[in-house]
């Protein structure tokens, strides 16, 4: 398979030996994941990474916030359920109590969602301030490590997950890591306000992402490990024939039409101020979107690309 050749050499143990761990930890999120079927009347929407913060100068998502909120209330009225790809919120950074008191208006959105039993919350790494497999909870609703989607029309799988599992290291240093990130990474950080947002994907997805405001090089080298990381979800969904949406490094990812690659879906990102992507599954159809604000200052939806689900195995 020449996608994961590109970022797997393999003969360096070190690659084997990452692949095989994050292997057992996507095994085990999709144990854990609760099963959901829909069909072609079905209305699925999926948004990832929003970072939520307390509107402070580290919270990139709050110039989004409007955006936002219009494309989910868009998503409410049309009948859709809502799917949290993880890391909607940041707690390496914050309390969730301040952020939920920051985003009073888009949480009660979201309990407007669970009111009509149309909300499913996914756990990221950046939602969690302990283990990554540690069960956890948004006020009082749990957080799944997946969700398995089966079309019933056409017994098709889909495997909705972060992707976090497949980091090299998983998060053994947990508890080191995220009071490091609140209490010295983020105030020692210069570019950080720049570091990670991502150049604008553009229909058909024809550019290939990279950091903004840096040069491409040494943002190329900052993305290296989010390529490796992929290629190792990519090797996964090989193994297990699965389909697998998920989000994460923040780079959209969707196949060719009569690709011969594993159906992976990245959906994207929602903080980065000027633009958010997401997932729609309606009338059988898979379509990654991008919503913006065009010249007039209307929000508008674009489709990126997109493909039926029945294609996802050709
Ligand atoms: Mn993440």
């Amino acid at each position: 398979m020449t996608v994961t050749q590109q970022t797997w050499p393999q003969a360096a143990p070190f690659w084997q030996n990452w692949h095989t761990q994050a292997h057992e930890r996507l095994d085990r999120a999709f144990r854990q994941s609760p099963h959901l079927h829909f069909d072609d009347n079905s209305r699925l929407v999926f948004f990832s990474d929003m970072h939520r913060g307390i509107k402070d100068r580290y919270d990139f998502f709050a110039p989004n916030e409007n955006l936002f909120l219009h494309a989910l209330g868009h998503y409410y009225q049309q009948g859709y359920t809502y799917i949290e790809l993880g890391d909607g919120d940041e707690l390496w950074y914050n309390d969730f109590a301040r952020i939920r008191h920051a985003y009073g208006r888009l949480f009660d959105l979201l309990n407007q969602f669970r009111a009509g039993h149309r909300l499913h919350l996914i756990v990221g790494n950046h939602d969690s301030e302990r283990g990554m497999f540690d069960p956890m909870e948004k006020e009082g609703m749990p957080l799944h490590q997946g969700l398995v989607l089966h079309h019933v029309p056409s017994s098709r799988h889909l495997f909705a997950v972060h992707g976090h599992q497949a980091h090299p290291k998983g998060d053994r240093y947990w508890w080191f890591q995220r009071p490091h990130s609140r209490y010295f990474v983020k105030y020692t950080l210069p570019f950080s306000a720049s570091r990670y947002h991502f150049s604008e994907p553009e229909n058909d997805l024809q550019n290939r992402q990279y950091l903004a405001n840096m040069p491409r090089r040494v943002g190329n080298r900052i993305l290296r490990l989010a390529w490796q990381l992929e290629g190792a979800i990519l090797s996964w969904a090989q193994q297990q024939r699965q389909a697998v949406i998920c989000g994460h490094t923040h780079l959209c990812a969707f196949p060719e039409p009569h690709s011969e690659n594993p159906p992976f879906i990245n959906i994207g990102h929602c903080s980065t101020p000027g633009y958010i992507t997401g997932l729609e599954i309606a009338g059988g159809q898979l379509a990654l979107v991008k919503w913006k604000a065009n010249e007039t200052g209307a929000y508008q939806r674009t489709v990126l690309r997109e493909m039926a689900v029945t294609a996802v195995w050709p």
